[in-house]
């Protein structure tokens, strides 16, 4: 009786694990906060022996104990703080040779001392862990996260310790298929804390989120909602953009909540004058600055007005793929780089893809004046029927659009990629489109569908177009099948009358490698396919964008040929290393013609 009993304790103290992530905060970059970033003490776990004993049952004395021998005869089987080390934010695979193509579970450990000020509250915050993670401080279960390119906190008031604490990850990049993503993708599952760790700290009732933008369909008017959090949650809130002249006061009501609109005569953000204003946000005991861009936003048949003007999106898809380096990037200079040879190519428009980038690119795009299609990882083959995976992707999407819905530079959510056709999948799209629409009124809303060829003829008939505000299409003519020269034949025909982007083309070329324009990963051929797929862009009517594939190389399992990929997905405009091909200028020379016209 005594060891069932013993048996029933384990398994509710161990499993399983309940705690989730508390509401998201926004805008970390302007609040109060202390990183713990840095070096993180690791234990590398294939048999997950740090959390299940040998018979398979959660084991208490897990490695989040962090447990000490307390005599010289005591037998503890692991040790923090005498073994390796890996940088956060940063991926396991790039920084250890034997973790490069590992997939499995790391536990990180990181000490640190903290004073929370009197009358406080405080959070430590995720920017992303791929791909599903656990955390404990000072031994406890803080909560569960799964989703590998979102952010995430857990409140940790009242359970800071006055001197040391220890907080430890248990993170896991094993790919299953029933996540999102699932098991088959073309990028690196780099794992581990890949972007920034911070603690949090706020009053006890703070600005927990905000949503500031121009009224759908005018020009004049501000509206949106602020979000309070905390004890005190009906209180005064005062929303100030002092270069504009705007000041406005709005009631929260008992559940922190007041929603708003106001006149306001604004210089709109775009991309040749990417306007930002500060935006001061205040309440009681917070208050907050914010560096927001308004523009109006919407698309009329085929045709997509940005400040009511027509435009073609002139852009590129760009993976987070350190450039030089290599690995995940995180930083605010990669963010600048990568988006810096965007500019350079003459583009107005990013294609983050195929998941969430960290939150600098979306900054560093409001400052530099490109606009962005955000996407989640809904790619391939997701498991249609499963409402857990449904449920996942819900909630990745939830995350990112709250955390950029501010940013004037994105205008596309995307919500999948190259998802084959049939009934439990457009219903799974058709209800994540729903639930963008409500979170955010304000964006267009596309997906990359796949083509139906019939003959010379590619028609955009996907039935999710019925959904979408902007239908992507990605066409890889020339590359995975038919030639360069055959391209220009082809013709477009659209079931929509609605604006197309094309959100793929290309094909792979190894920097420096040099052959006529049939020669497979040549340069030339590179070239000679994009000056191709150009002259039939042309003569698509209802074009209004693209997105080729893709600015830089990117790291890739599915890509082995040796001297060539190397495990690099060659399609890249610019090597890894940051040598610009001779296809790069190509695209760049057609950007400057649609520039000039
Ligand atoms: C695609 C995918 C993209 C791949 C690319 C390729 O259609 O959307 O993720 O990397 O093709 O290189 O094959």
């Amino acid at each position: 009786m005594k060891r069932i009993l013993t048996m029933l304790l384990f398994t509710l103290t161990t499993l399983p694990i309940q705690p989730q992530s508390a509401p998201l905060i926004i805008n970390v970059d302007n609040r109060n906060t202390t990183s713990l970033n840095g070096s993180w003490q690791i234990i590398i776990d294939p048999y997950e022996n740090g959390y299940y004993n040998y018979r398979y049952q959660p084991n208490p004395n897990g490695y989040f104990r962090n447990q000490k021998p307390a005599t010289k005869s005591d037998l503890v089987e692991y040790d923090f703080d005498t073994g390796p080390t890996l940088q956060v934010p940063g991926d396991w695979n790039t920084q250890r040779k034997d973790l490069f193509f590992y997939e499995g579970t790391v536990w990180y450990k990181r000490d640190f001392e903290y004073r929370p000020k009197p009358n406080t509250r405080q959070f430590v915050y995720f920017g992303a862990v791929n791909y599903r993670s656990q955390a404990y401080l000072n031994g406890e279960l803080l909560g569960e996260h799964e989703g590998g390119f979102t952010p995430f906190l857990y409140e940790v008031t009242g359970k800071l310790h006055e001197e040391a604490n220890f907080l430890i990850l248990k993170v896991d990049n094993t790919r299953r298929r029933e996540a999102v993503p699932t098991v088959n993708t073309d990028w690196w599952n780099y794992g581990g804390i890949t972007r920034r760790v911070l603690l949090v700290e706020v009053p006890e009732t703070f600005i927990r989120d905000y949503f500031i933008q121009l009224k759908p369909g005018t020009a004049d008017t501000l509206a949106g909602w602020v979000q309070l959090d905390g004890p005190a949650p009906a209180q005064q809130v005062t929303i100030e953009i002092p270069l504009a002249g705007i000041r406005q006061t709005v009631r929260t009501d008992k559940n922190g909540y007041a929603g708003f609109s106001f006149p306001a005569n604004l210089m709109v953000w775009s991309p040749e004058h990417p306007e930002l204003y500060d935006v001061h946000i205040r309440a009681a005991n917070d208050r907050l600055i914010d560096r927001i861009g308004f523009r109006t936003l919407e698309t009329r048949d085929s045709k997509i007005l940005l400040n009511g003007r027509s435009l073609f999106l002139r852009g590129i898809s760009i993976h987070e793929e350190a450039p030089f380096r290599g690995g995940r990037a995180f930083s605010r200079e990669e963010a600048r780089t990568l988006l810096g040879w965007a500019k350079e190519l003459g583009c107005n428009f990013v294609r983050l893809a195929h998941y969430p980038h960290n939150e600098q690119m979306l900054r560093m795009a409001d400052e530099m004046g490109l606009l962005v299609w955000a996407e989640i990882p809904v790619y391939w083959t997701i498991l249609w029927d499963n409402p857990r995976t449904f449920d996942n992707a819900s909630h990745q999407l939830q995350q990112m659009v709250t955390r950029d819905k501010n940013r004037a530079a994105v205008v596309i959510w995307s919500v999948a990629n190259e998802t084959p056709r049939g009934q439990a999948r457009l219903a799974f799209l058709n209800k994540l489109i729903d639930q963008t629409r409500r979170q955010d009124p304000t964006r267009l809303i596309s997906a990359a569908t796949e083509l139906e060829y019939a003959g010379d003829t590619l028609i955009v008939n996907d039935p999710l177009g019925q959904y979408l505000d902007v239908i992507g299409a990605n066409e890889y003519y020339g590359w995975y099948g038919g030639k360069p020269e055959e391209i220009p034949r082809l013709r477009w025909k659209s079931e929509y009358d609605k604006p197309l982007v094309i959100s793929e083309f290309g094909g792979g070329a190894l920097y420096g490698f040099h052959g006529d324009s049939q020669t497979r990963w040549s340069e030339e051929y590179q070239e000679n396919l994009y000056q191709h797929q150009i002259a039939m862009l042309r003569k698509v009517p209802f074009l209004r964008g693209i997105s080729p594939w893709i600015l830089m190389d990117f790291r890739s399992p599915r890509r082995p040929l040796p001297k060539i990929q190397d495990y690099w997905n060659r399609k890249g405009l610019i090597s890894n290393r940051g040598e610009k091909k001779k296809a790069f200028y190509m695209l760049q020379a057609f950007y400057r013609q649609l520039q000039n016209e």
